[in-house]
């Protein structure tokens, strides 16, 4: 889809860059999206664009958390869209989970765009269309969620979210498991499993992570959850920025 080698040293950025700005010509990611992934590009350079042990560590507690959960659901927006499509089916299929599309800037064009732009890379059912269900504590248009969706869910993949929407889900009891780049956000702060990775990295390896679970039991899964410490996993991405060691 790109005509770069593989093998140029910024390969995966360009692709990232690439992905996005498709996303933006079909009408699925927002300009906003432009901005968010330059932030999320600096973020990634800081951390030597590769996932370190705690987020390995983490992508692993979030596919137990995922196969242990009654409803799971896997929250799409615009960037997500463009970046993984195909992963986050596939993630869904691994986990038993739902997909729905949740969207920061909400428009009845880009909610159909990235339904379908879905389901063209192989997801089954994708939520979020019906908006029958609300997120107390947030304005119209991003309090939209289906009812039988995030509204009901007890665990909820929420990937690039803003810091307002992922306390609010919070405040609804529900176990949040955020992918950010940027270990100081608020959503990565509030987060239950804050993994701080790329998208494009992350999701695939929970993916994989759940494969490899997917036979254990609930006290293996359970074990698995407790040992885990959120706060450790920031100060490590946060220790990995500080020392400047990009290798
Ligand atoms: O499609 P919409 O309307 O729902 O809008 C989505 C965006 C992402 C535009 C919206 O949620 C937004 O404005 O987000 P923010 O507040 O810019 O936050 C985005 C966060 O994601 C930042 O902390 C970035 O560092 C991080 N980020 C960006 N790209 C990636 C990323 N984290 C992981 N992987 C990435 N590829």
């Amino acid at each position: 889809e790109l005509d770069i080698p593989e093998s140029h040293p910024r390969y995966e950025s360009l692709l990232t860059r690439h992905r996005i700005e498709a996303g933006v010509e079909k009408g699925i990611t927002s300009k906003q999206g432009l901005i968010a992934e330059g932030r999320g590009e600096a973020f990634d350079y800081l951390l030597g664009e590769r996932t370190l042990e705690s987020a390995e560590t983490a992508e692993r507690v979030a596919a137990a958390h995922l196969l242990l959960a009654d409803r799971p659901v896997l929250s799409v927006n615009g960037n997500v869209a463009a970046l993984v499509p195909g992963e986050i089916g596939e993630l869904a299929a691994a986990t038993g989970a739902e997909i729905e599309v949740n969207l920061f800037n909400r428009t009845d064009e880009r909610m159909a765009a990235i339904a379908s732009h879905l389901r063209e890379h192989g997801a089954g059912e994708v939520k979020g269309l019906d908006a029958d269900g609300r997120i107390p504590g947030l304005e119209h248009e991003r309090a939209k969620v289906d009812a039988d969706g995030i509204e009901s869910a007890d665990v909820v993949l929420v990937p690039l979210e803003d810091g307002d929407r992922a306390e609010a889900l919070g405040e609804m009891g529900k176990t949040e498991i955020v992918i950010d780049l940027n270990p100081l956000s608020r959503s990565a702060q509030v987060a239950a499993v804050p993994i701080v990775d790329n998208v494009l990295r992350a999701v695939p390896n929970i993916t994989a992570h759940a494969r490899e679970l997917d036979e254990e039991s609930d006290a293996t899964l359970e074990a698995i959850i407790a040992e885990f410490d959120p706060n450790a996993a920031l100060q490590a991405a946060e220790q990995a920025i500080r020392s400047g060691d990009l290798k």
